[in-house]
């Protein structure tokens, strides 16, 4: 273990063996401080054969294979191949002068099992005008429909009748409803292109034991994965975005190459994990991702292993139920799903309020993921302090981090780091 590992992990535990009442339990969920108990992390830079990673080549050619399929095997799948002679893209509708001219609307349907019509993802994709080369990018799968992401009623709306979101209790058309969410205006103002598709396109989010959305596709690749291994809903809505990005990759007006892969809350897991699988993704923003995404499991503070798998037992494959109340077994944490992604820029946000998620936890995956970037020849972390830093302030270099002030949401605020971030480590 290297020494600032070992200085980190240990000041951490010492600090939280002081603290903790005798009655804290690990498997309870937990908002108080005081009762985090103390927890060891795993070390990104010591292979499981106990051996350490010293060079970017031991990182690529032997721990990070093995961590990836850690991560496959123990929590969200393995994650399917894919048969590119059934992938197709059309484009069905084009408005050139939305935004008052200042972008163009695109809606891109992406079929996953050509010819057949279904499975399929619909794209919005908004490109600014005044572009003379082809753009940079953030795609962000949505929650409820694209339609709903923004006002405009050009935008047609979502015809999925499998998910329940993309209408309201009366069936009324919920345009622009989540539109706070999406700033399209604000992106492409900066010279970005907006990509959105309706994660329920891809895989419905409920547990219907993997027979809906993309899982029969997945059936030739899993021959040899046993059951329990399988790829999970995460994983789906993962794979839905490389083939989103496979789409981008044929838009002459997109720069596929510097592609930001965005996600808030369950998405913001999705995206982390669509990052760590897909070397593709040039920048990785997880707002919100909490439990199972950027937020430590170890340490018990909000969701836990149990309480997120009993509400969505299909987010996860069944053998991550294995380690419910044994996470200090877990052969990794999520420190090391963001050192997956290493060396590409990685931006993890949290919310003061977002308790569930647990803020510090995030932050802690960031700064544990620091040893993995640094040995890659980046800033990592940037020499940010081992605490989490005061709200509203972004800490960081190539791993970025913040805190805002609020709840649960993406907000203008963080787009605005994110455009920052993007605009630092996408160069024109
Ligand atoms: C919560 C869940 C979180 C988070 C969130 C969301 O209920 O406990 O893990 O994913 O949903 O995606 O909205």
């Amino acid at each position: 273990m290297s020494k600032l590992l070992q200085t980190v992990f240990c000041g951490a535990a010492l600090l939280a063996l002081a603290a903790v009442p005798a009655e804290a339990n690990a498997d309870e969920t937990n908002c108080d401080e005081a009762k985090v108990l103390p927890y060891t992390l795993p070390d990104p830079l010591t292979a499981s054969d106990g051996s350490a990673v010293t060079t970017p080549e031991e990182w690529f050619a032997k721990r990070r294979p093995e961590l990836l399929d850690l991560f496959q095997r123990e929590m969200y799948g393995v994650m399917p191949g894919v048969d590119r002679s059934r992938l197709a893209f059309e484009t069905l509708r084009t408005n050139p002068v939305a935004f008052d001219g200042k972008g163009t609307l695109k809606e891109v349907r992406v079929y996953f099992d050509a010819p057949n019509p279904a499975p399929k993802l619909d794209l919005l994709v908004c490109i600014p005008n005044r572009a003379e080369k082809p753009v940079p990018a953030f795609l962000i799968l949505n929650f409820q429909g694209n339609h709903t992401t923004c006002s405009d009623p050009w935008i047609s709306i979502s015809d999925n009748t499998e998910a329940n979101h993309t209408r309201g209790v009366n069936g009324e058309e919920r345009r622009g409803y989540k539109a706070e969410r999406y700033p399209f205006e604000m992106i492409i103002d900066r010279g970005y292109a907006f990509v959105t598709g309706f994660y329920e396109d891809i895989d419905p989010d409920f547990d219907d034991g993997r027979q809906n959305g993309v899982h029969p596709l997945f059936a030739p690749f899993e021959q040899d994965v046993p059951e329990e291994s399988r790829a999970a809903t995460i994983t789906a809505w993962a794979w839905g975005l490389s083939r989103a990005l496979d789409c981008l990759e044929t838009i002459p007006e997109i720069d596929a190459g510097r592609v930001a892969v965005a996600g808030h809350s369950r998405l913001g897991k999705t995206a982390l994990w669509a990052g760590a699988n897909d070397p593709r993704f040039a920048i990785v923003i997880s707002n919100d991702s909490g439990c199972g995404g950027a937020a430590l499991t170890r340490r018990n503070f909000g969701e836990t292993i149990d309480a997120i798998t009993r509400t969505f037992p299909h987010w996860f494959c069944p053998k991550y139920n294995s380690y419910i109340g044994r996470t200090g077994e877990l052969p990794f944490d999520q420190h090391e799903l963001v050192a997956l992604i290493a060396p590409r820029p990685v931006y993890i946000a949290s919310a003061s309020e977002d308790l569930w998620a647990d803020p510090t936890g995030e932050f802690l995956s960031a700064y544990n993921a620091d040893p993995v970037y640094r040995l890659l020849g980046t800033d990592g972390f940037g020499g940010a302090a081992p605490e989490p830093p005061a709200a509203d302030t972004p800490v960081g270099a190539v791993i970025h981090y913040h805190r805002r002030t609020g709840k649960h949401n993406i907000t203008d605020y963080d787009w605005s780091q994110y455009l920052d971030f993007a605009d630092e480590h996408l160069p024109r």
